[in-house]
């Protein structure tokens, strides 16, 4: 285990263990980055390197960042999987919970580990990550319900050339042709990528057990995981532990994490090959690929190579509704249902935009949260929050259904902040029920699902963390594009509960960004400066 910043021991005790504070210091800043050894370009690190720190800590601990922006761009942190439970000021949401922290300035997130799994940090701005400011969060508990030798990282990442805001401009362009030109990322695994072998390979002992935390860190596609000969045993997902469940091949959508266990062969005189392939499938009308991506599981420096012509890993993969979680947790029922359509279509200013329900997603000017926090007994209207962010109003403690229905004909991955949420029915749009998968007692619970395309999906949670919570796709430029929605949990109890860090408001200040009133800042309902729109050329 990598140790990060500087532990300091304080006096509150956590379970067994001693909580501490985990002190890191970022200065957020451009580096010159190559990973594949081909395509130097300009990335965002920490502290002048890149990749940023891997991050571990334990249960009880309180992870305080305190983030330095030192580009030319706003930036934030957003701790992926994290609750934030009573500190939704820290969730890291630009638009949704603060207004980001402008170039040269700094913001401290102060952040309650009650969580233990695997996770990640990454920017909240658009599609910034992808430029490289991202990095595994990994919280270990007292106990693991799994024995295993080694704990081992394999972030896999479908990665660009070009930065991240020249990628968003083209495919927000209003020229058709500009937008279905096509530009295809190649696969990282741990920061690395490229032909040479040496740099991406994965080495085992023989006769050990690895914990193989999987998760993919991409802005865009799927992506699909195995090692020739060795079978894996799934143990956790996005945070949930679970009952082992075997499989030759894991897939995972931006934003997912998954744990696996491997156990490493008796002898070292042969390695293999591990397979990270990558669907594309960000683009309208570019042709789909699966972009294959080899690695090496090394045994030892000098062992001969196993590299079947046919080979032994097989692609059909477990659906993770079939996962039957540790912890046994009833799921909540139903009070309130959101069915979601999801489509991609051309809007009256001529670019094209994913949206739920043909409502796209537009960033508010004064976050959500401070519109909450300051507005009173109106903090209940949808309204104020602007008709652009989606707003949808939940009642303190009450159980919610979520129905997402695919007619797009892209998978999407769909990330809720604040919450993991139960999967309880999968299905085909086309209703046909020899299709339909449903839950067992216990639901499996994660914080991030894959929906292909004409397919739905139902999820439920329970509305127990007053806050300002985002509902988006992760592949970031489809979240850009507009399919996104704001949950407005229990506004009454937002506002007598919080209050925002001096550092949080100084930041939109320094932004002109108002810090208090409706989504343009103003009072009330007065949003005459705020047109409805953009809207679907056909079908709104
Ligand atoms: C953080 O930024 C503010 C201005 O935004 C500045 O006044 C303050 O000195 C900075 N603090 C640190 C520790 O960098
Ligand atoms: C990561 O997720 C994206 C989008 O959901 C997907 O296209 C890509 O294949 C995934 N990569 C891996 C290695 O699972
Ligand atoms: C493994 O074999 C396949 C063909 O069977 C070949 O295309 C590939 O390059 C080989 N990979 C390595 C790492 O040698
Ligand atoms: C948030 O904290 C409250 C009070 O402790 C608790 O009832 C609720 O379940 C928590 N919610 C989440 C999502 O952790
Ligand atoms: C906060 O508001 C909620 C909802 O109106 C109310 O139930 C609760 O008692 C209030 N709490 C405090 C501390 O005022
Ligand atoms: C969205 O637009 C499509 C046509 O593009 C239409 O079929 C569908 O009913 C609309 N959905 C909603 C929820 O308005
Ligand atoms: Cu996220």
């Amino acid at each position: 285990m990598k140790l990060t910043g500087v532990y300091l021991l304080s006096f509150a005790a956590f379970g067994s263990v001693l909580a501490k504070r985990v002190h890191l210091d970022w200065n957020i800043e451009y580096v010159q980055i190559n990973p594949d050894g081909e395509n130097s370009r300009r990335g965002i690190g920490i502290n002048g390197k890149w990749p940023p720190p891997e991050v571990h800590v334990n249960l009880g601990d309180t992870l305080v960042i305190h983030a330095t922006n030192r580009l030319q761009e706003v930036t934030s942190l957003h701790t992926h999987g994290f609750f934030q439970n009573g500190t939704n000021y820290y969730d890291g949401a630009i638009g949704a919970t603060e207004c980001g922290i402008p170039p040269g300035s700094n913001f401290t997130y102060e952040i309650n580990v009650v969580q233990t799994g695997t996770y990640w940090i990454h920017s909240h701005n658009k599609a910034q990550w992808l430029d490289g400011l991202r990095t595994p969060l990994i919280s270990h508990p007292p106990k693991e319900v799994y024995k295993y030798d080694e704990d081992m990282v394999v972030m896999l990442e479908a990665f660009y050339h070009r930065e991240a805001a020249e990628i968003e401009d083209q495919l927000l362009s209003t020229s058709e042709a500009t937008r279905v030109s096509p530009f295809h990322p190649y696969m990282l695994v741990n920061s690395a990528g490229g032909s040479d072998l040496q740099k991406t390979k994965l080495k085992f002992t023989p006769g050990k057990t690895y914990r193989l935390r999987l998760m993919n860190v991409s802005g865009t596609g799927m992506v699909r995981f195995g090692i020739e000969d060795h079978d894996m045993r799934v143990i956790e997902v996005d945070g949930t532990d679970v009952e082992e469940k075997v499989t030759s091949s894991m897939q995972l959508s931006v934003g997912q994490r998954a744990s696996v266990l491997v156990t490493a062969k008796s002898r070292a005189d042969t390695n293999y090959i591990y397979h990270a392939d990558i669907f594309t499938d960000i683009q309208a009308g570019v042709a789909r690929a699966t972009l294959p991506f080899e690695g090496l599981v090394e045994y030892s420096p000098t062992a001969h190579l196993k590299n079947a012509s046919v080979s032994t890993v097989s692609w059909d993969f477990f659906q993770d509704i079939d996962l039957v979680p540790i912890d046994k947790v009833d799921p909540p029922g139903v009070q309130k249902w959101v069915p979601l359509e999801v489509r991609t279509s051309i809007y009256d200013d001529q670019r094209e935009h994913l949206a739920y329900n043909n409502r796209t997603f537009v960033r508010p000017k004064v976050p959500s949260l401070v519109t909450a926090l300051t507005t009173g007994y109106q903090a209940y209207y949808p309204d104020v929050y602007g008709f652009k962010t989606y707003p949808v109003i939940l009642d303190t403690h009450e159980d919610v259904e979520i129905a997402i229905f695919n007619y797009d004909v892209n998978s999407h991955p769909f990330h809720l902040h604040g919450h993991q949420f139960f999967i309880v029915i999968r299905g085909a749009t086309n209703k046909d029920p020899t299709k339909r998968l449903l839950a067992g007692k216990y639901p499996m619970r994660r914080d991030t699902i894959t929906v292909p395309p004409l397919s739905y999906a139902v999820v439920r949670f329970r509305a127990d963390n007053p806050g300002v919570w985002l509902f988006h796709c992760h592949m970031a430029y489809h979240d850009v594009q507009g399919l996104s929605l704001t949950f407005i949990e229990a506004p009454y109890m937002i506002a007598n509960s919080t209050k925002l860090p001096p550092q949080l408001t100084n930041n939109c200040k320094l932004q002109d960004i108002p810090v208090s009133g409706n989504a343009l800042g103003k009072i009330g309902l007065d949003l005459a400066d705020d047109p409805r729109g953009p809207f679907p050329l056909t079908g709104f």
